[in-house]
């Protein structure tokens, strides 16, 4: 925002929204899609088209190889910086399939096209790829090589239908894994999106789908999918569904209220014998609980789940799933972040099952007795014991099978860790989409660094600190990184820990990001130290990556928990800087307006200004008043005076530390010397001279300013002249802008600039020659 229309913005919301101290969720650091191209933080990639339609993302660690599916086609990238010779391969729908789409009277353009949707690894040189085949979902195998080469080509005798496999639909919610030789998809499997299903399909074993008789899933969106190892007994691998639903209120009210869910398959299910015969004989569901407890009871619930991710235990911990959710209510709009162990998870499954005695009742637990094998067991060594041979879920007793129909919901929730969430979003201008989680170890602990892509095409970088004695943990926004052009979803996000990359999608294109680009943050320890990002730290001479070492031989300088640089960064160079801060003159004009601007490198500074006048021994703390604003980009002047001149010092104060921005040098043009050199323009109502003549100018030149202002001033009124039109005429060249100080010493004068424009006109009517050539003179 210009400071015009800011400051206009600030004298009408009042004090109460500048200035003052900054809201905690503010990034401390927000970068632009030039700041991060520029920096080679992020590289990314379009297609030869602008826009790649993108659907599918798979990231190969082990090739270094990013696929990707788009409309009609599919992408091979090689994960180097600026995305080296990428490979297409043209997959369009089968003949006539995109026709018959059409008169079937979907949209030619957004849904009759082969939008890939499922791009897994099948074997070491081939990938699966599903496509929704403009509304007849099909399948290809894909040879991309071995590690080392860079080959991508569609096995045409591959191709067959995809039904179960990819939805219909290019838009609609869909998770799918891959586990040994199988894919498992939550998806509707049909043509009007009506039959909601977890399919299993594509292995030698026949496949295997959700019972359509009875309401297993609820007009489901899913998430994620992914097998998650029980124990080391690899009979027990379960593939576990993250998705929301929605019921029936249960408090019978009517309409209906969204729900989110954990769901699981045993992976060695089989189905019945004579019940559920090709069935899930396993499937169960829990509810997973993300809401903030408020006063007297009352909660506010994140009901919608948006992503998912899990993040990989350390030896002997159970793996955490991170879970982003937003709310469905159209009056309170927000994001939250819930942590679920495993463990808890699985003990909601080994707890009690829902049970209600029909439609109209409650849901209790349920009291009964329950068979054996437990339902939703998987068949293992506990189950195939002696006398009781369960060696596959074929062999299950119908009373369990029957038992599992009734009762696939779980009475208890699943509640998260701490008992709520670890992040709130509220009020966002943005909507959080898309969740990918590093653990980083930094000297003072470790940090869960949570990335969130947003709605807008941005990325946030967080960490949730849990601060001592308090149970809510307070977050710490260390950056935004806008990683694309335009606002668009993010849709799909993957980290590499190995590369310490990002991998970003939307629509448009894919974006790959560091994790971390220290020097971004200063040059100095202080500056490192209030970023308290645990990836960085100060090593004495400049903010480079933290790597923690067993032998602390090496001091580095971090302070994630507190961000005190005080303390951290004692007898560092921040006075020498502070002294070795240059002033800049700025001019503003008696009895008009002016702006001091002070932009502090982080939105979470508290700011203040100083003012030293001619004559006084200290600066004192500048007084604002109904004259005097300070606003967020600086301060602002309604109505300049003469006794306002001096050396204004505008310093930022975070945690504690306290660090000089900018120091302006302020003179005021008295209004008296002015009137001299500007008598008054002629007023609107007196009547245009003879001929429709303007008056003729009075002399005035630019010299006549380099007088008021004084010689000795000469190469900065330059400078400030060519500012100044430089603004007015909105025609100069970048020259001009790199002369002043960058972004954190920049003065402006409102009055200055009027002055200027005028100046610029005298003396084109003077010279009947252009501002350049003026200033060359
Ligand atoms: C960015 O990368 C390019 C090519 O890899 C290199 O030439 C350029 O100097 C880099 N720029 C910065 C700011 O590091
Ligand atoms: C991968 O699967 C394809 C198709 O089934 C097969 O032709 C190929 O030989 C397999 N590759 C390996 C390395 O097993
Ligand atoms: C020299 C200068 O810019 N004077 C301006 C001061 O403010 C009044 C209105 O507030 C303007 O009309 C003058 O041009």
């Amino acid at each position: 925002m210009a400071p015009s229309a800011w400051a206009i913005f600030c004298l009408l919301g009042g004090l109460l929204l500048c200035g003052g101290n900054p809201s905690p969720g503010v990034p401390r650091l927000r970068l632009s899609y030039r700041d991060l191209l520029s920096a080679n933080r992020s590289a990314v990639f379009l297609g030869p088209r602008g826009s790649l339609d993108l659907q599918a993302m798979y990231l190969d660690e082990y090739r270094d190889r990013l696929f990707l599916g788009g409309l009609d086609t599919l992408y091979s990238l090689r994960l180097d910086q600026a995305w080296p010779d990428p490979r297409e391969v043209l997959w369009p729908p089968q003949p006539g399939q995109r026709e018959a789409c059409v008169r079937k009277g979907r949209d030619p353009l957004t849904e009759c096209a082969n939008f890939v949707r499922v791009l897994q690894p099948h074997n070491r040189t081939h990938l699966l790829a599903c496509g929704t085949g403009a509304f007849q979902p099909i399948c290809a195998l894909i040879t991309v090589g071995h590690r080392g080469e860079h080959m991508l080509r569609l096995e045409p005798a591959s191709v067959e239908g995809g039904r179960g496999r990819c939805p219909h639909e290019p838009s609609r919610p869909f998770a799918s894994t891959f586990v040994g030789g199988e894919l498992y998809t939550g998806l509707t499997a049909d043509f009007l999106g009506r039959e909601a299903m977890i399919f299993r399909s594509g292995g030698p074993r026949p496949a295997l789908r959700s019972d359509s008789d009875q309401s297993l899933l609820h007009e489901p969106q899913f998430v994620m999918a992914a097998r998650i190892p029980d124990n080391s007994d690899q009979d027990n691998d379960k593939v576990y569904f993250f998705f929301s639903e929605t019921v029936p209120s249960s408090d019978g009210s009517p309409g209906h209220v969204t729900i989110s869910r954990v769901g699981r398959v045993c992976v060695n299910d089989a189905g019945g014998q004579r019940v559920l015969v090709n069935k899930w004989s396993t499937f169960l569901k829990a509810r997973l609980v993300c809401s903030v407890p408020g006063s007297a009871g009352a909660e506010t619930h994140f009901d919608r789940l948006e992503d998912v991710f899990l993040l990989s235990p350390k030896a002997g911990k159970s793996l955490e799933v991170y879970a982003l959710f937003s709310t469905v209510s159209a009056v309170f709009q927000g994001s939250a972040v819930c942590v679920y162990h495993m463990a808890d998870i699985w003990e909601v499954f080994n707890g009690p099952f829902a049970h209600r005695e029909g439609p109209q009742h409650q849901w209790g637990p349920y009291g009964g007795k329950v068979p054996f094998p437990r339902p939703g067991v998987c068949p293992s060594k506990m189950t195939a014991q002696p006398g009781r041979p369960f060696g596959s879920t074929k062999d299950y007793p119908d009373e369990v099978l029957q038992f599992t129909r009734a009762h696939p919901l779980m009475f208890r929730p699943v509640r998260p860790q701490h008992g709520r969430p670890v992040l709130v979003k509220t009020h966002l201008a943005q909507q959080l989409r898309q969740i990918v989680v590093d653990r980083v170890e930094a000297e003072d602990g470790t940090y869960d660094v949570i990335f969130l892509g947003t709605d807008s095409g941005s990325v946030l970088k967080v960490i949730a600190l849990q601060e001592g004695g308090s149970v809510e943990p307070a977050e710490v926004v260390l950056e935004e990184l806008q990683v694309f052009k335009v606002p668009t979803p993010i849709t799909e996000m993957e980290i590499s820990v190995k590369r310490q990359m990002l991998y970003v999608g939307s629509r448009l294109g894919v974006a790959q990001l560091r994790l971390h680009q220290c020097e971004t943050y200063g040059s100095a320890c202080a500056e490192c130290c209030l970023a308290r990002d645990p990836y960085c730290a100060w090593d004495g001479t400049s903010c480079t990556r933290y790597r923690p070492s067993p032998s602390k031989r090496r001091f580095r300088r971090q302070d994630i928990r507190h961000g005190n640089p005080a303390l951290q960064c004692l007898g560092q160079s921040q006075e020498e800087e502070a002294a070795g801060l240059a002033v800049t003159t700025v001019y503003g004009t008696e009895h008009n307006s002016t702006f001091l601007e002070c932009l502090p490198k982080s939105p979470q500074a508290a700011v203040h200004w100083f003012l030293q006048r001619p004559g006084d021994e200290r600066p004192d703390q500048v007084k604002t008043d109904e004259r005097v604003l300070h606003v967020e980009q600086g301060l602002l002047f309604r109505r300049l005076s003469r006794l306002d001149a001096g050396t204004y010092t505008c310093t930022t104060l975070e945690h504690g530390f306290s660090q000089t921005v900018v120091r302006l040098a302020l003179e005021v043009i008295e209004a008296s010397q002015l009137d001299s050199l500007f008598p008054q323009e002629p007023r609107p109502k007196e009547p245009p001279a003879r001929g429709g003549l303007a008056p003729a100018a009075p002399k005035a030149w630019y010299k006549d300013i380099l007088q008021l202002i004084g010689f000795s001033n000469l190469p900065r009124v330059d400078e400030y002249c060519e500012r100044v039109w430089c603004r007015g005429s909105g025609e100069c060249s970048g020259s001009l802008r790199t002369r002043g100080r960058g972004k954190q010493a920049k003065g402006k004068s409102w009055a200055g600039l009027e002055l200027g424009k005028k100046m610029k006109s005298r003396v084109q009517a003077e010279h009947n020659r252009t501002p350049r050539e003026v200033e060359a003179t």
